[in-house]
């Protein structure tokens, strides 16, 4: 769909077995509104729950993936006005997602738009993107996992640095801190992250989600338990007719056909 003409802050479509969800505020820079936080929430859930769906990929627009909430509309907040927004509740829902979650990030992932880059699976970025938790600039701090996503991806002291210096890092430096998972050309932000998703939904569905899960948790738990956790998420797709298919393939030395059962 053509941005420019699209009235939606958000639009979902679908490619093949990948589910799209893009953010089209471009006169905002795709500020994460209360309103388009749900939309965008919503669209992944539903895509979530069809089963001809296997992976999802958010993205942004080419200059702007999202520069943080609305100020706007946060200005004049009051914490009850912050508590009755459902906002931190739409963030817990986009944690509960089951399918694998791709980025596509180019420009301004800033705030919440860093956040929300973070709270993906995998992030494809484009040589322009830029990351970072510029709140304390404007007097708050990071408040959808910020302080401690961004800490456990990059380590401590860049971390502080980015939260209370504002500094920035450009692709490359998110490259190398481990933050997204490869750097293509300004041009080819959009395919490249697809062609990720595409990857990814054509792998067994179930494998996906429990896999998903299991790595998920692994920065949560502690060893032994994420390991006991682990074996039994393998077990289980034991009962699986994927498995049957994939390992049966395998000796039949063709591609699996797999079917998410
Ligand atoms: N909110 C609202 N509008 C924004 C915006 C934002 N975050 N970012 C940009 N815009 C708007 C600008 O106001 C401008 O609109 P007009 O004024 O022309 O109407 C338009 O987008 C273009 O922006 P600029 O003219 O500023 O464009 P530049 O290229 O000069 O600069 C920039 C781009 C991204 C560097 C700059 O716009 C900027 O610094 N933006 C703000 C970045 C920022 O501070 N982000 C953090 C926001 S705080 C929560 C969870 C999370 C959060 C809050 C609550 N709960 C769970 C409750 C997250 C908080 C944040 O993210």
């Amino acid at each position: 769909m053509d941005a420019a003409v699209s009235l939606e802050e958000v639009v979902a479509e679908r490619a093949g077995a990948v589910g799209v969800v893009r953010l089209n505020r471009p006169q905002a820079l795709n500020a994460l509104s209360y309103g388009v936080m749900e939309k965008l929430v919503t669209a992944l859930e539903v895509f979530d729950a069809d089963p001809e769906v296997h992976c999802l990929l958010l993205a942004g627009s080419e200059r702007a993936f999202a520069a943080g909430a609305d100020i706007k509309e946060l200005e004049g907040a009051t914490p009850v006005d912050m508590l009755r927004s459902g906002q931190m509740e739409r963030w817990g829902r986009l944690r509960r997602l089951k399918k694998p979650l791709v980025a596509a990030v180019s420009g301004f992932a800033l705030g919440g738009g860093c956040e929300l880059a973070m709270c993906c699976d995998m992030v494809v970025a484009s040589e322009s993107a830029v990351f970072g938790q510029p709140e304390i600039d404007i007097g708050v701090m990071p408040g959808a996992g910020g302080t401690q996503r961004l800490t456990r991806a990059v380590g401590k002291v860049l971390a502080m640095e980015m939260v209370l210096a504002g500094r920035r890092l450009s692709a490359r430096e998110a490259l190398a801190y481990g933050l997204v998972n490869k750097v293509v050309p300004v041009e080819a932000w959009y395919d490249e992250a697809l062609a990720l998703a595409e990857t990814v939904a054509k792998k067994a569905p179930l494998a996906a989600q429990l896999a998903k899960e299991c790595v998920s948790r692994a920065l949560d738990m502690d060893l032994e338990t994420a390991l006991d956790y682990e074996r039994r998420m393998f077990y289980l797709l034991f009962a699986s007719s994927d498995q049957k298919e994939g390992m049966k393939a395998f000796r039949e030395k063709r591609k699996a056909a797999f079917t998410g059962s």
